[in-house]
């Protein structure tokens, strides 16, 4: 490491948005949450455990005795289903809707919660018919569909752990999975769309468990009506198994920590980890987060995640969160540019919807694309947005601002991982201000911290290293399979502080603004500095819609700065792109960060929730083999961008 341990702060943005006191107003979270957390940290949670319905009470709120083994709500019983669903039923709200559910090809279902009773539990009986014990672990692969979610409550209902892998993943993904979690049933669908076209589900996990007999059921959706190979000993039909079931099913009520989920994290190197969450803090932090965070009022609020239920965000923020507030959402099967580039603003247009949550790489293709296609929609219903997956660049946050939130919605950027379960980091919509491109501060019950090396907290204005310093509700609980591996990525480089992995800095206000992952951290002549603001710097710019800024190799000063960019559809056109965005950053943050080549590509490396995949663009500027792209949304992407970069130098 260098002699300069604390990355550089290279950005100077100084814009601050006050809550608007209509919001502010009428808002679920006032500032009495920070007040009540820190007077009685354990006291706030037990507190916000009421949103929860247990069969029998808690005896303590959290067991950290054998930290970092976290055992919260001890000796409570719950049912997460019957959380999202029957309790809602029961109190009356059975008519309301819990799911608009728009296919990519513009057939529609609305999902009451009356219906999701029903269907749940039909789903239920059926697992139970098939063997499927509390305990066993269930692979779902699957499109977005109100299936994939019935499927992932009968689940939960029988308290056998869900495994939900990324539909996009390929045949040796799933394989990998399915074997690290010991799994015997398979849940998936004929295909799916995308783009218009079907993709084969089915045919990618025949091949996936070609050589693993011990799934001995493979259950089957049927979605697109493709044609498809059938194996009589193992495979059977959605319908024909959970059509004929009976409509109700009892729950039992299982222990807080009983696994809900095992959610696979690809990590930068190595393999997935399986990520543990329980039933009782998580459901405690997704129901609590999602109401102060997102503002819900269920009785009039159209709720919109549009990210996929493959990802943590789609496990938190579509299913759980929402379902236990008794929330109203939308769910999108496809696409943001099928059949056209609007279709997500006809979406929100069609069910006014009031509130969105979307990455920051879905901003920055619309920005790419165009003020003039949402101007083209009413979007006037929105009253809230959300950015999640990566640092969102200040350009694209008030991209988002102005083009969608029509410069009056608050935008509030949450922070948080797969292995936290819920967010951590973020405005509280009617309390914070928001800062473009900062998560700003810990939520009321989560304590944040960003240390130096050497564990201490780092002054305003400084960067180092994002921890939490004691356990939260939602955490996750193990890797699966993997106690040492636990303990290691998370709890060694602090004794007792949870280490996230990435970088951040305090602003002079002591507000946080995350930087991204530490491993992308660049280091040029001894000066630490993180890919997001460079690529910030980029974005800034007005041919530019993306960048990606990896370091590569070099002789002199250790690392060069090597860039890609995507231009904005408007400068098409434009020659001496490169030297103009050199010189831009050059002007923006200093001659320490210029760098060393700039490439336009047309497409960039991402993972299925959007993140930018860095080390491969790096073995790619290091002009090795391109590494392990299995958890790539798509996968051709980095032989087009290998092509482009031939051709330019
Ligand atoms: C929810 C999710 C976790 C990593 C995390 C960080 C990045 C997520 C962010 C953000 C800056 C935000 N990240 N949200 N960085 N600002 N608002 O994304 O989970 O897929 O496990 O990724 O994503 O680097 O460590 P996951």
């Amino acid at each position: 490491m260098a002699e300069n341990p604390t990355i550089r702060e290279l950005s100077h943005e100084d814009r601050s948005f006050d809550p608007p006191g209509e919001f502010a107003a009428q808002a679920n979270a006032t500032a009495k949450l920070y007040d009540q957390a820190d007077a009685d940290r354990l006291g706030f949670w037990a507190d916000q455990a009421q949103r929860i319905s247990w069969d029998t009470a808690f005896d303590d709120v959290l067991d950290w005795s054998d930290a970092p083994f976290a055992k919260w709500f001890t000796g409570g019983k719950l049912n997460a289903a019957y959380n999202c669903v029957d309790r809602h039923v029961e109190a009356g709200m059975g008519d309301r809707v819990a799911y608009y559910f728009e296919g990519e090809g513009g057939d529609t279902r609305t999902i009451t919660y009356h219906d999701l009773l029903r269907e749940v539990s039909k789903a239920a009986n059926a697992l139970i018919e098939l063997g499927v014990k509390t305990g066993d672990r269930v692979a779902i692969y699957m499109p977005m569909l109100p299936e994939t979610v019935f499927a992932m409550l009968a689940c939960a209902r029988i308290g056998a752990p869900h495994t939900v892998i990324f539909g996009g993943f390929s045949d040796k993904a799933i394989a990998d999975r399915v074997r690290d979690c010991g799994v015997e049933v398979v849940i998936t669908s004929d295909g799916g769309y995308r783009r218009g076209k079907t993709n084969a589900l089915k045919a990618t996990v025949d091949k996936a468990l070609e050589d693993i007999p011990e799934v001995h059921t493979v259950l089957v959706v049927k979605r697109t009506g493709q044609e498809i190979d059938w194996h009589n000993d193992r495979d059977q039909w959605w319908h024909d198994v959970v059509d004929k079931q009976s409509e109700t099913h009892e729950p039992e009520f299982f222990d807080a920590e009983h696994p809900l989920y095992i959610m696979y994290s690809s990590g930068t190197t190595g393999k997935p980890k399986g990520i543990m969450h329980t039933t009782g803090g998580y459901m405690v932090g997704v129901a609590y987060t999602h109401w102060a965070v997102f503002d819900i009022k269920p009785e009039t609020d159209i709720y919109w995640t549009a990210a996929d239920i493959g990802w943590v965000t789609g496990h938190s923020y579509i299913v759980y969160g929402p379902l236990a507030n008794a929330t109203t959402s939308v769910l999108y099967e496809g696409t943001p540019d099928t059949p056209h580039r609007g279709r997500w603003w006809e979406i929100v247009q069609k069910y006014g919807v009031t509130i969105l949550y979307c990455a920051p790489t879905s901003i920055r293709t619309f920005m790419r694309w165009g003020r003039d296609i949402p101007a083209e929609y009413d979007l006037s219903s929105l009253r809230l947005l959300g950015s999640v997956g990566e640092p969102i660049n200040p350009e694209a946050w008030m991209w988002y601002r102005e083009h969608i939130g029509q410069n009056t919605c608050p935008i509030v950027d949450t922070w948080w991982q797969t292995e936290n379960g819920h967010i951590l980091i973020s405005a509280l919509p009617g309390v914070t201000a928001t800062k473009p491109g900062a998560a700003m501060r810990a939520l009321p019950g989560i304590t944040a911290d960003i240390y130096d090396e050497a564990g201490n907290s780092v002054e305003p204005g400084n960067g180092g290293y994002l921890v939490i310093t004691e356990p939260w509700p939602g955490m996750l609980r193990t890797l699966w399979g993997d106690e040492e591996r636990y303990k290691n990525t998370y709890w060694s480089q602090y004794p007792g502080v949870y280490f996230a992995g990435d970088g951040a800095k305090y602003d002079q206000d002591g507000d946080i603004w995350v930087l991204g992952r530490v491993d992308d951290v660049l280091n040029v002549s001894g000066h630490r500095m993180s890919t997001a603001e460079i690529e910030s710097a980029l974005v800034a710019h007005a041919m530019v819609a993306e960048a990606a800024v990896v370091g590569a190799q070099d002789e002199t000063t250790g690392q060069a700065i090597e860039a890609f960019v995507i231009l904005r559809e408007s400068a098409k056109e434009h020659n001496h792109v490169v030297g103009m965005l050199r010189d831009h950053v050059r002007a923006a943050i200093g001659p320490i960060a210029t760098p060393r080549s700039i490439t336009v590509v047309s497409d960039l490396p991402k993972t299925r929730s959007g993140k930018i995949m860095r080390r491969l663009l790096k073995d790619l500027a290091e002009d090795r083999e391109i590494g392990d792209t299995t958890t790539l949304a798509d996968a051709s992407v980095m032989d087009t961008i290998q092509q482009q970069v031939r051709a330019a130098r």
